[in-house]
């Protein structure tokens, strides 16, 4: 029954890289239990403690292999302005000839393994095939809990010819030839030389936001960079909201939330944490459904108090990737509790707490099974999707951006999410505090130029008068001496009821330049000890400061030229004329 598309592919793929073995995978338990015996065996992965972390791995990488590389990150069109000014490009014939050289012979002596995996529920008009070919064992290990992988993927592949063809060698992991190349007109990825989650496992964001963007373009629908949650109110009201969050923001806790005692008789039900793909319905309502099936989740920061949910999720089945191993064969990390005596680091390397250096990687990841979190939504896999009612754009922003706001209208919601910014924090990533602008988190995702991708979401708005409302939360702001000043976590369900409120025609607002505002009596602060000082502090719009922000916008909307849609210059004339 199998594609012969799909199958010439292979064989071509096979002519280049010439592979000893290949193996299609199936997707079965079996199967995955038999390549996780071959990499213990070759030590690939080591065995975590089976009574603690039942069926869990630790895989440690290359030590100059830990993130995604977004410097040799590449979108092939022909001409570099349908890339734009916030990708990388390269011509698709350098591609081809530059890239295609080291992907000659690369898989000598290695077994090629052909991954089919299915991105959305079966059975959803929003469901797409890939396929990935690679040389790494590890990567098809994650595939199997990021994504449906195997026979339901053939069976909705059928004897078609579409699907995303990605192409993955870890080549000899060298940074010199490290490429990771998108090719949106013939929907294909070539990665080689690195097997890190974002690099190698092309389903994620390879496939499922840069290829799949392109394709919502030009299909009329949306791939983002977003969270998916239903909140049950204590009635039984399920609202369905999505979330873009630039790194460090804490998307992965805000999809997990657990409701404080004040409001415990709401409920948050996560249907994804990374990736939402939405379309309108027939009733002219968006609905999205989260095309994965596991959680590539940040460890360090994770914790019984910042995310039960998720420490339950990746207590079995789950793979660690560069975190830190207890003598008694436990992953640990920095914020999980408190530091075990004597570990052996990331790279394997003992390590006290006096070492003076991190036990995991900053960036060290779990793999985990999303039908294992305990808030996962009953409707997680509904073919339909869930109908959203509200879409969060947020940053971390110590001052200017209040606590929450709504946009007027859509096409000012768009101008929110497209001047989206936030400061940086991990010392990896240099300095710290530095604000950088990442419009709709998609800065790193977007297959082709933002500007378009602006338009696109412009347009989206003039297609249907149910479109989601548009809100923007900051959890960061700082008083003048740096502290916090809202605790955030569970705490944040607080806001998200205003929102709610909002969007069933309730809760007081104060009309401000830059958006609706909660009167600080519209937000529930029941059982929560914030000084009025505080919340005028969070709930304030600065206009000197704003004029500011406004300008720095301005220099990041310059970057496009004319190609930025002139309604968002409209909008920005108008965030100053407001601002007077
Ligand atoms: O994830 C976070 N969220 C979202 C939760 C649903 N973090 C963790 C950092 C990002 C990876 C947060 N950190 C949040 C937040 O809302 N807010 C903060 C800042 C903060 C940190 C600590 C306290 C309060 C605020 N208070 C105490 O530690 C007692
Ligand atoms: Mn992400």
């Amino acid at each position: 029954m199998c594609s012969r598309a799909l199958n010439e592919w292979i064989e071509e793929v096979a002519r280049v890289t010439q592979p000893d073995r290949i193996v299609w995978c199936d997707g079965s338990e079996r199967e995955y239990h038999a390549l996780l015996e071959q990499m213990l065996g070759d030590g690939t992965l080591l065995r975590l403690n089976e009574r603690k972390y039942p069926n869990c791995y630790l895989h440690r990488s290359h030590p100059t292999d830990v993130a995604r590389t977004e410097h040799l990150t590449f979108i092939c069109t022909p001409k570099p302005e349908d890339a734009g000014p916030t990708n990388n490009w390269m011509s698709p014939q350098e591609a081809r000839e530059r890239v295609g050289a080291l992907f000659r012979g690369c898989m000598k002596g290695r077994t090629m393994y052909v991954v089919p995996y299915l991105m959305g529920p079966p059975g959803s008009p929003f469901s797409e095939v890939g396929v990935e070919v690679t040389d790494s064992p590890y990567v098809v290990a994650n595939m199997r809990i990021m994504t449906r992988m195997g026979k339901i993927a053939l069976e909705h592949l059928g004897d078609s010819e579409h699907f995303v063809r990605g192409l993955h060698s870890l080549g000899d992991l060298s940074p010199e030839r490290r490429y990771i190349c998108h090719f949106p007109e013939e929907r294909a990825i070539w990665s080689i030389g690195s097997g890190y989650g974002g690099n190698a496992l092309l389903g994620k964001k390879c496939h499922s936001l840069r290829i799949a963007s392109v394709e919502a373009r030009d299909e009329g629908w949306l791939a983002e960079h977003m969270l998916i949650i239903g909140v049950e109110d204590p009635e039984g009201n399920v609202t369905y909201l999505a979330g873009a969050f630039p790194s460090a923001c804490g998307k992965t806790n805000l999809a997990m939330l657990v409701p404080p005692p004040a409001l415990s008789r709401y409920k948050v039900w996560t249907v994804g944490d990374d990736i939402a793909w939405l379309r309108l319905g027939p009733d002219g309502r968006l609905w999205a459904v989260n095309p994965e099936t596991g959680f590539f989740g940040v460890a360090p920061g994770t914790s019984v108090k910042t995310n039960p949910n998720a420490m339950i999720a990746l207590s079995r089945n789950s793979i660690f990737t560069n975190v830190a191993l207890t003598p008694e064969g436990t992953p640990w990390w920095e914020g999980m509790s408190d530091p075990p005596e004597f570990a052996y680091d990331w790279q394997g390397k003992p390590w006290t707490p006096a070492s003076g250096r991190p036990a995991a990687h900053p960036n060290a990841r779990y793999t985990a099974p999303a039908r294992q979190c305990p808030s996962i939504s009953p409707h997680w896999e509904d073919p339909q999707g869930v109908p959203i009612s509200a879409i969060l754009f947020g940053g971390r922003r110590a001052r200017v951006a209040p606590l929450v706001y709504e946009a007027f209208d859509w096409a000012h919601g768009v101008f929110v999410g497209a001047s989206m910014a936030s400061e940086t924090t991990a010392a990896a990533m240099g300095e710290i505090g530095v604000v950088r602008r990442d419009p709709m988190a998609m800065l790193p995702f977007c297959g082709y130029n933002m500007a378009d991708y602006f338009r696109h979401w412009l347009w989206m708005g003039t297609r249907s008068p149910r479109m989601p409302r548009i809100f923007h939360v900051n959890w960061f702001r700082t008083d003048e001496r740096g502290q916090f000043l809202w605790p955030g976590f569970g705490e944040n369900l607080r806001v998200l009821k205003w929102i709610i409120e909002r969007v069933n025609g309730r809760g007081d607002a104060e009309e401000t330049p830059i958006g609706y505002v909660p009167t600080p009596e519209a937000l529930d602060l029941e059982g929560l000890t914030l000084s009025k000082e505080a919340v005028r502090e969070l709930l304030h719009v600065d206009p000197n400061e704003w004029r500011q922000e406004a300008e720095a916008i301005a220099e990041f909307f310059r970057r496009f030229g004319d190609r930025l849609p002139e309604e968002l210059w409209q909008a920005h004339r108008q965030l100053l004329r407001r601002l007077g």
